[in-house]
Order: C-alpha cells, then sequence, then structure tokens
C-alpha cells in the first residue's frame, strides 16, 4: 500500500487550488466552494457569468473566500479567475457536463468540464473546503421506477463530506422518492428556518425536512459534529427562496410538467434530462424563472458565507 503521504501527493498532481484559495485555507479562514455546471449549463450567456461573479462579490462581502470550482485543461481547480468564469460561461453547453463518472477521462486527455453538484463536492473535499452553495441539486427524477434515473448527487452526499447549502430541488423530481433516498443514505436534510422541504422556486413543497435549524451558527455546530464523528458524507441544508422572488406554485409547476412532457416525446435521457428540462423552463416562463433562479443563488452564498464564517471561528 502506497503510504497516505504518496498518496496525497500524487492528489495534488491533478488538483490546483488558486493561492488565494490556498492561503485562506492555510490560514483557516472561511472558504466556500461554487460550482460550474450551473454557469456553463444552468443559464445562458451572459446572465451566467455576471451571477457568477456576483455570487462570489456576495461570498466575500459576507466574510468568506469564493472558491469557484472546474475542471480546466485537465485541471481540478479549487478557485477560477475571472476570465476561466468567463470562458467557461461563454462555452456553455460545449464544455462536458461532469459527473464522478467522466473525471478519469477528462483528465487523461486534458479537457475542459463543468462540475456538478457531485464533482464540485469531490474537489471541494480534496482541497479542504467544507462549504458548497449552489441552486439546486439533481436527485430522483420522476418516473425513475423505470428509468433508473437518480443523480450521481445523492451518493455523493452520501460518501463525501462536504455541507451543500441548495434552494432544495426542482419538482422536476420526484421529490418524495428524493427525500427517502437521502433518508436511507443517512444524509441529514436540513430546513433554514422552515420545516418544509423548499422546491427551488417556490418556498413550499408538502414534504418535510428532517429538522429546522434557524442560525448559521447552528448549522456549523451540526455538521462539526458529523465531521468530528467521522460519520461519512455530508449534509443538505435546504434555504427557501425570498418570498419576494418565489414564483407562483401554479404556474411553474405547469411550465416543468410541460418541459417534461416534451422530455419524454423527444427520448430525452441520461444526462443530458436535467440541461434539457432547465432549458426548457426557462424558454417557458420568457425568463421570469431566470431571475428567480439568480436570486436563491445569491441568498444561498449569503447564507453559506456566513455559515463557513462560523465553521472556521471555532478552530481558533
Ligand atoms: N438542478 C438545478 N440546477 C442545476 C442542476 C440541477 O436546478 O444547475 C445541475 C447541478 O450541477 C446538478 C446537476 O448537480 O444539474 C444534476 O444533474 P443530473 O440530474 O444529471 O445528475
Ligand atoms: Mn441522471
Amino acid at each position: 500500500m502506497p503510504s497516505q503521504s504518496k498518496i496525497s501527493n500524487k492528489m495534488n498532481k491533478y488538483l490546483s487550488i488558486s493561492q488565494e484559495v490556498k492561503e485562506a485555507l492555510e490560514a483557516g479562514r472561511p472558504v466556500v466552494a461554487l460550482e460550474s455546471t450551473i454557469i456553463s449549463h444552468g443559464m445562458p450567456y451572459p446572465q451566467n457569468v455576471e451571477t457568477a461573479l456576483k455570487v462570489e462579490q456576495t461570498i466575500r462581502d459576507n466574510g468568506a473566500v469564493p472558491a469557484t470550482i472546474a475542471i480546466i485543461g485537465g485541471k481540478l481547480k479549487a478557485g477560477c479567475t475571472p476570465e476561466e468564469i468567463e470562458y467557461l460561461g461563454k462555452k456553455g453547453q460545449a464544455v462536458t457536463k461532469a459527473s464522478r463518472r467522466d473525471l478519469p477521462v477528462l483528465i487523461a486527455r486534458g479537457e475542459d468540464g463543468a462540475t456538478t453538484v457531485t464533482t464540485t463536492m469531490i474537489i471541494a473535499a480534496m482541497a479542504g473546503i467544507k462549504v458548497f452553495a449552489t441552486g439546486g441539486i439533481g436527485g430522483v427524477h420522476r418516473g425513475a421506477e423505470t428509468t433508473m434515473d437518480i443523480s450521481a448527487d445523492l451518493e455523493e452526499l452520501a460518501q463525501t463530506p462536504v455541507m451543500v447549502i441548495c434552494a432544495g430541488a426542482k419538482s422536476i423530481l420526484d421529490l418524495g422518492l428524493t427525500l427517502e433516498y437521502l433518508e436511507t443514505k443517512g444524509v441529514p436534510v436540513i430546513g433554514y428556518g422552515t420545516e418544509e422541504l423548499p422546491a427551488f422556486y417556490t418556498r413550499r413543497s408538502g414534504f418535510k425536512v428532517d429538522y429546522r435549524i434557524d442560525t448559521p451558527e447552528e448549522l456549523a455546530a451540526a455538521f462539526r459534529a458529523k465531521l468530528e464523528m467521522g460519520l461519512a458524507g455530508g449534509m443538505l441544508v435546504t434555504n427557501p427562496i425570498p418570498e419576494e422572488y418565489s414564483l407562483d406554485p401554479n404556474y411553474i409547476n405547469e411550465a416543468i410538467d410541460k418541459a417534461i412532457k416534451k422530455s419524454v416525446e423527444l427520448g430525452i435521457k441520461g444526462k443530458a434530462t436535467t440541461p434539457f428540462l432547465l432549458a426548457e423552463i426557462k424558454d417557458i416562463t420568457g425568463g421570469n424563472s431566470l431571475d428567480a433562479n439568480i436570486q436563491l443563488v445569491l441568498n444561498n452564498a449569503r447564507l453559506a458565507a456566513r455559515t463557513a464564517v462560523c465553521l472556521s471561528n471555532k478552530n481558533d
């Protein structure tokens, strides 16, 4: 068996941490990871780049250092420059959407990849980043009992020690089955200031979370306990979209149903499903959903930065 230090030396060959992120981590200062699939596949250009940069600024304004994560030229990047964010946003769908199974070949070929929740967690954990803010996670798709379409995000939450702060999951998924899967895998699902799982564009879903937590301090305390006990896996924090930006549930659910119907008719399958549905919903709602999407990501970035600050305070 190779020694631990040999393994991590080998890992460093693939991992490239930006100077700013490296210095913050070494000093025990708070860092928040951000994903890049939301940039390349989740929003259109140029709003994707504008949003990504605004999210980074929001994290700074709330006392933490942002680390946008991506794969560029075969390197696992923790901390992208504004130029790299512009590159990922402009290249858009032409960047491979990279989940866990995509890493080996992309890296060996020296290619680019937009990291999903799964790969952002993997790279964050390699770098030593504990908190990650995003919009929505993948989950168990509607109809999964026949398609078996279950996002790798759920398996990653079960094994990788990163707190993921999101706005719940879109009802492109079967939210009930997604919660069942997370329960089986032992992933705590927290509602921030709510007992109900938020459904991304709306604050309510009709499904209960495991625990309601009302402060970043308590989020940090629960995650610290998990880490210190050595329990594998992450923690899912669901943070409802601010009331003033939330969409009417009937309106958005009608758009989601239409998008799913079209994806079935066109035979969209596998990794193409989620980006297809996101783009359809955006078109059907004529951009209303995009505004809500941007606001909920900013809201999650604020909470993630504050929570990362609480986690790092206790290190002193
Ligand atoms: N859900 C959203 N927005 C997103 C995604 C999901 O509301 O941008 C992206 C995330 O990167 C997530 C990925 O990790 O899609 C899940 O893809 P799949 O369902 O193929 O696992
Ligand atoms: Mn899938």
